[in-house]
């Protein structure tokens, strides 16, 4: 009786066999991306044509947007220094000749060698252009011929996605006028699930507050046991409104708990008691230093070594509550791993913004194998543009399988045999299965 295909035993070598098996596994499994800054057109898009024209628009696609993200911008202001390219010169310049200036600079005078220049090449070439142009005439003539909805169904299916987790913030005033306008909208396009997103209730309390006034909602500077319930109130009405999958914030590296402060006090006698009333993880990316220079706007913000401490002290403190966390410094990546070994209720997520290069993704994922086996996220993408969603899993997804394999190979060694079932098991529960179980608890 012939073996049935998913349990031929390969051979127990670290040899090619096993590594293309990994590599097709992890290429084919569907991807939860765990963290975007994507959006559906209901949302509006700045490249919709006549009445679907939008500049306030929160979909963003096409190659302008593609090249004017700000970890491109970063890089010209670099590339540019010499000549006397300054941020304010930059972003005098319009949308359209920012593109051009950034395509020219770190594309055609330059190798594009940056990780977010290979994405842009990766990009273009898995969209079937031709990444050697000088201009970009061919480029926005190709992404003219498209709609944001085909272009939706096309990117996500070349990078193998299939739930595009948003990031919705209270206190964006764009996003917050289109979420009480027509939230039934909002919320209809089941592949994009809604986060709720809040910094400014722990990091800024003090200019918090008078947004959520004229908000009509009754809050003090010094968070009252009335300014509590207030934003109680807040919180289920957004709850409701989003219907979200989890809530989420980003935190400084400065962030510690417990604190005494009106954030700290946010957190646990309104935030926590809310989340865990409707059941909803929490994710925290703690050790972003905003605007160090503010002159680069939102190319302009930093990393900074944060508490793990913190991290453990929270997990400890609320132990029914499931976090989600990213730390943004390398060096946080070790503790942070190892706290997860001691709290079952932390799941380290993805190799956020800076960690987000290949050799990084490899360093952070080898470890986290190695410490927690296959129970956590190991990446997500943090897109801004949707068509970053193909190179960014593309170059992710390359990393985890020669990580994977690896460990694969060891264990072969070690005397397993290893099977297509564990391969095509693990690859899913790692790129999908792990969010989805997380966030449907
Ligand atoms: O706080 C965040 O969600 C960060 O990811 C963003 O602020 C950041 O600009 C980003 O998109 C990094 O990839
Ligand atoms: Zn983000």
């Amino acid at each position: 009786m012939p073996m049935p295909a998913s349990e031929i035993r390969l051979p127990n070598i670290a040899g090619p066999d096993l590594a293309t098996a990994v590599e097709k596994a992890v290429a084919q499994a569907p991807v939860w991306d765990f963290h975007t800054h994507l959006y559906t057109p209901a949302f509006g898009t700045p490249m919709g044509r006549g009445v679907d024209h939008d500049p306030r628009g929160l979909m963003l696609w096409g190659i302008d947007e593609l090249l004017t993200y700000h970890y491109l911008i970063a890089e010209v202001l670099r590339e540019g220094a010499g000549e006397g390219l300054t941020p304010q010169r930059f972003y005098s310049l319009s949308k359209t000749e920012q593109a051009d200036l950034i395509w020219r600079k770190l594309f055609v005078e330059a190798t594009p060698l940056s990780e977010a220049c290979r994405g842009v090449v990766t990009t273009l070439t898995r969209l079937g252009l031709d990444p050697g142009e000088t201009t970009l005439d061919a480029y926005r003539k190709w992404f003219a011929e498209q709609s944001p909805d085909e272009q939706i169904d096309r990117v996500l299916e070349i990078a193998g996605v299939e739930k595009v987790t948003m990031t919705n913030d209270l206190f964006d005033g764009n996003e917050r006028e289109r979420w009480l306008a027509d939230a039934d909208l909002l919320r209809a396009d089941s592949r994009f699930p809604t986060v709720l997103r809040f910094d400014a209730l722990v990091t800024d309390w003090e200019h918090a507050v008078p947004r959520l006034q004229s908000w009509g909602y009754e809050v003090d500077q010094e968070l009252s046991p009335r300014a509590i319930d207030e934003v109680r109130r807040m919180l289920e009405e957004w709850i409701a409104r989003l219907r979200p999958v989890y809530c989420a914030m980003s935190l400084p590296p400065t962030w510690r708990f417990p604190g005494a402060d009106e954030g700290a006090r946010c957190l646990t006698d309104a935030i926590l008691p809310a989340c865990g009333e409707h059941g909803l993880p929490l994710a925290l990316m703690i050790g972003v230093t905003r605007q160090i220079n503010p002159e680069a706007k939102l190319a302009g913000d930093t990393v900074g070594a944060a508490d793990v401490a913190s991290v453990a002290h929270l997990c400890r403190e609320f132990p029914h509550q499931r976090f989600l966390v990213t730390m943004l410094s390398r060096e946080n990546q070790h503790e942070l791993a190892v706290t997860a070994r001691k709290f079952a209720n932390l799941t380290p997520f993805g190799c956020w913004w800076f960690l987000n290069n290949p050799s990084l993704i490899d360093e952070i994922t080898r470890m986290r194998l190695e410490l927690l086996g296959p129970t956590f996220i190991p990446q997500h993408s943090d897109c801004r543009v949707l068509e970053q969603l193909i190179y960014k899993w593309d170059h992710s997804r390359r990393a985890i399988a020669a990580v994977l394999g690896d460990q694969y190979a060891k264990l072969a060694d070690a005397g397993l045999p290893i099977t297509d079932r564990m391969i095509e098991r693990d690859a899913h529960r790692l790129l999908h299965g792990n969010v989805a179980s997380l966030l449907s608890r």
